[in-house]
C-alpha cells in the first residue's frame, strides 16, 4: 500500500536484544543511564553467538550487578558480597560442562572479595569473571571503592578520596601469565562484545582464568544523571585515562 513500510524478510530481522535475554520478566531496575545493561548486553550477544545458553550458570555478586538476578534465560546463582568468584569457581569444579561466570561490581571484585579473585586467578580456575568497574560502590549509595579516582568527592569522602587505587587486570596479568585479561568500556560496544567472546572462549576451550573488567558509568552517584554529555566525558576521558582499556 502506498506509504507503507515494505515488511523485512524474517532472515533480515536483527533483534536489539541477545536472544538469551528474558523480555518477559519486568521492567528492569537499573537507573537511567546505568552502564550495567550495557555490559550485560555484550555479555547475551556473546552468550549467544557460541551458542552457550545452556551450559552458562551466571553467578551475580551483591550490589548493583544482582538487578540482573532474572535477566537472562540462564541458569543463575546469587551469592554473598565479594563472594561470587569462589562460588563460581567451586561450582565449575562439580560440574565441568558447566560455564560458570562471576558478575561483580568493582568493590565487591577488589575489596571484599579481593583474596577471593587473587587466588582463583592463581589457580587458574577455569570460569570467566567479569567485573563492572564504576568507581565507587553504588548500590549503597556511592562510597568509596578501591577504584575511586584520587580526589573524587564520593560520600565517605567529601573533601576528596586518597590516592590509592586498584589496577586489577595488571595484577592478575602478572599473577597468571596465562590467563585472558582485558579491560573494555561500555561506550564501545563493538570491542566490547568481541572481549566478551574471546574471554567466553578462553573458558569454553578450557584455557583456565579469564578476567575481564568493563569501565562504566554510574550517573546516579556520579551525580550527572540527566546530562549525558557530563557522563560520557567522565567516562571515556576521566576513567579510561586512569584505567587504560584494552587486551593485557
Ligand atoms: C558482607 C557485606 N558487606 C557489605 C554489604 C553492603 N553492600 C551491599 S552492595 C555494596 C556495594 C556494592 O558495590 P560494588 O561491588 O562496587 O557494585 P556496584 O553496586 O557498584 O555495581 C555493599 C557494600 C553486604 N551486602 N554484605
Ligand atoms: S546506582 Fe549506579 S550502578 Fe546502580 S543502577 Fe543506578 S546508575 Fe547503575
Amino acid at each position: 500500500m502506498f506509504g507503507r513500510k515494505k515488511k523485512q524478510p524474517e532472515e533480515e530481522y536483527r533483534s536489539p536484544f541477545p536472544k538469551c535475554v528474558r523480555l518477559d520478566s519486568k521492567p528492569h531496575s537499573f537507573c537511567g543511564g546505568c552502564g550495567h545493561p550495557e555490559v550485560l548486553k555484550a555479555f547475551g550477544f556473546a552468550v549467544d553467538e557460541l551458542g552457550l545458553q545452556p551450559r552458562v550458570v551466571f553467578g551475580v555478586d551483591i550490589g548493583c550487578s544482582l538487578l540482573s538476578w532474572n535477566f537472562f534465560n540462564l541458569n543463575s546463582v546469587e551469592t554473598h558480597h565479594g563472594r561470587t568468584v569462589p562460588v563460581m569457581a567451586g561450582l565449575r569444579r562439580a560440574n565441568p560442562e558447566a560455564i560458570a561466570v562471576a558478575y561483580v561490581g568493582d568493590g565487591g571484585a577488589y575489596a571484599i572479595g579481593a583474596g577471593h579473585l587473587l587466588n582463583s586467578a592463581i589457580r587458574n580456575d577455569n570460569i570467566l569473571t567479569v567485573v563492572v568497574n564504576n568507581g565507587l560502590y553504588a548500590m549503597t549509595g556511592g562510597q568509596e571503592s578501591p577504584t575511586t579516582h584520587p580526589g573524587w568527592k564520593v560520600t565517605t569522602a567529601p573533601y576528596g578520596a586518597d590516592e590509592y587505587y586498584i589496577r586489577a587486570p595488571e595484577i592478575i596479568r602478572n599473577v597468571n601469565p596465562t590467563a585472558f585479561v582485558a579491560r573494555g568500556i561500555t561506550s564501545r560496544q563493538p570491542e566490547l562484545r568481541t572481549l566478551m567472546r574471546e574471554a567466553l572462549q578462553h573458558v569454553v576451550d578450557g584455557r583456565g582464568f579469564a578476567f575481564l573488567e568493563v569501565l562504566s558509568q554510574c550517573p546516579l552517584n556520579w551525580k550527572t544523571m540527566g546530562d549525558p554529555k557530563e557522563t560520557f566525558r567522565r567516562l571515556e576521558q576521566d576513567h579510561a585515562k586512569l584505567f587504560p582499556t584494552g587486551r593485557y
